[in-house]
């Protein structure tokens, strides 16, 4: 089989970067370990920057978003039982939209079948060749049989956990990383969310989150032990954790509900660089991870991958030497903004989290800053212009 970009994972950043590129006229690909079922339920991520919105519009993929997700103007921080408004709207003009990453990966599947391209689900024993040359391949089995293909050009979309990343060559990755002395334990509720607006709370027993998915479903977080084991976290003890650390002066009451799914998300912040070698470009989680506080992961992933696509469009469009001016530019033009986002989810990570290197300068520091937060024009402009999104150029 032959394709001009081999796309490694059908997450958020593979599905984007093959419905990119067929706009573009430009042959995929898609190569994923996980059944079509199992990527479609997944639950991970859940607010859109406004630009991450303006890129799916431009795929044609954002109908149904369009419909059903939930335009939030700002949020809230909660701290000593209080809640303050960052009012985005004011502040920046710019808004996010409350929806599922699940959702936005059925779009996605959809638009990829309707475009009767190939995606391969459930593959295994996938490997990448001959990267430092002009014609690499991708070899994976699937069905029993093994299976190759030639192409231009390697989209390395696998996650953190994926073969991707490794097949860089050792001696030119380097990476950066910090993983975090706490967790998330987040749940997926038919409950009412009983806030219209997002609600991060600093408690001195730790970090919470109320989210949301719909007008009937909530999804919320507490910070908890790295091991945490979620045995010992049955419904009733989550919503009991979650309503002692949302509490307000004003007695603040959570809807509870049954809970639809729970789990556990390490927290890390983690770089690749270089993001390319050869004819491998990596994006999204392969090359990066950033603590989910800030609502940036999947918002990367569309950044990387509308760069990419942009590349490659500029590379098979273009006429001698100047055509792959893009694509030796993608590591440097992702990794500014990366860098820039990574910042942004370490510092709102550490003002809402309580740590137990942290002591009581540390607690009481913290506490400045939530006050310099939320009554500093400045600092809450600092806030809402990351929290909605950097500029991409
Ligand atoms: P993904 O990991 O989404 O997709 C990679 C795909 O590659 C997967 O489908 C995988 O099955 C496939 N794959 C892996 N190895 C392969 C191989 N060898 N061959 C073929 N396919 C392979 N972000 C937030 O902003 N907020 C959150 O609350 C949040 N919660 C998260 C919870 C969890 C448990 C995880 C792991 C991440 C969470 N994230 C969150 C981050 C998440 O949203 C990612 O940023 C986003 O999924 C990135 O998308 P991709 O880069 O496409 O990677
Ligand atoms: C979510 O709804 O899953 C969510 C929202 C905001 C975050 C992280 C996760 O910062």
């Amino acid at each position: 089989m032959r394709t001009q970009v081999a796309i490694i994972g059908a997450g958020p950043a593979g599905l984007l970067l093959a419905q990119l590129l067929h706009l573009r006229g430009i042959d995929s690909v898609v190569l994923e370990a996980r059944s079509r079922e199992y990527i479609e339920n997944r639950v991970r991520a859940g607010v859109l920057e406004y630009q991450t919105v303006d890129i799916l519009k431009g795929a044609g993929v954002a109908d149904r978003l369009l419909r059903e997700g939930l335009r939030h103007e700002g949020v809230e921080v909660l701290f000593k039982g209080r809640r303050h408004r960052i009012d985005f709207g004011a502040l920046t003009g710019h808004g996010v939209t409350v929806y599922g990453q699940q959702e936005v990966v059925k779009d996605l599947v959809a638009a990829r079948v309707a475009t009767g391209r190939p995606i391969h689900f459930e593959v295994d024993h996938v490997s990448v060749h001959g990267i430092d040359s002009a014609s690499p391949s991708v070899r994976y089995r699937a069905g029993g049989s093994e299976h190759t293909i030639e192409c231009d050009f390697i989209a390395g979309c696998d996650g953190f956990h994926g073969i991707s990343r490794p097949s860089m060559p050792s001696d030119v990755l380097r990476l950066y990383e910090r993983v975090y002395p706490f967790a998330w334990l987040g749940i997926l509720a038919e409950a009412k969310p009983a806030s219209d607006e997002l609600i991060y709370a600093n408690h001195d027993r730790g970090f919470a989150l109320l989210s949301m998915r719909s007008p009937t479903i909530s999804r919320l977080y507490i910070q908890c032990e790295p091991d945490e084991d979620l045995a010992t976290w049955p419904d009733e003890r989550i919503w009991e954790e979650l309503q002692v650390r949302l509490s307000t002066v004003d007695g603040f009451r959570l809807d509870t509900g049954p809970v639809l799914q729970k789990g556990i998300t390490p927290m890390r912040s983690f770089v690749a660089e270089p993001m390319h070698h050869g004819r491998l470009f990596l994006a999204g989680d392969a090359a990066h991870i950033v603590p989910p506080t800030g609502a940036k992961g999947m918002n990367l992933a569309v950044a990387d991958v509308y760069v990419l696509s942009e590349a490659l469009s500029h590379f098979y469009k273009g006429q001698g030497p100047a055509k792959t001016e893009k694509l030796e530019r993608y590591s440097a033009t992702c990794l500014q903004r990366i860098w820039k986002v990574q910042r942004f989810s370490w510092w709102v990570t550490s003002m809402l989290h309580r740590s137990h290197t942290d002591n009581e300068f540390d607690r009481r520091r913290q506490l400045a800053e939530l006050e310099y937060l939320t009554t500093s024009r400045a600092a809450a402009l600092t806030f809402a212009e990351n929290y909605v999104g950097l500029p991409l150029g």
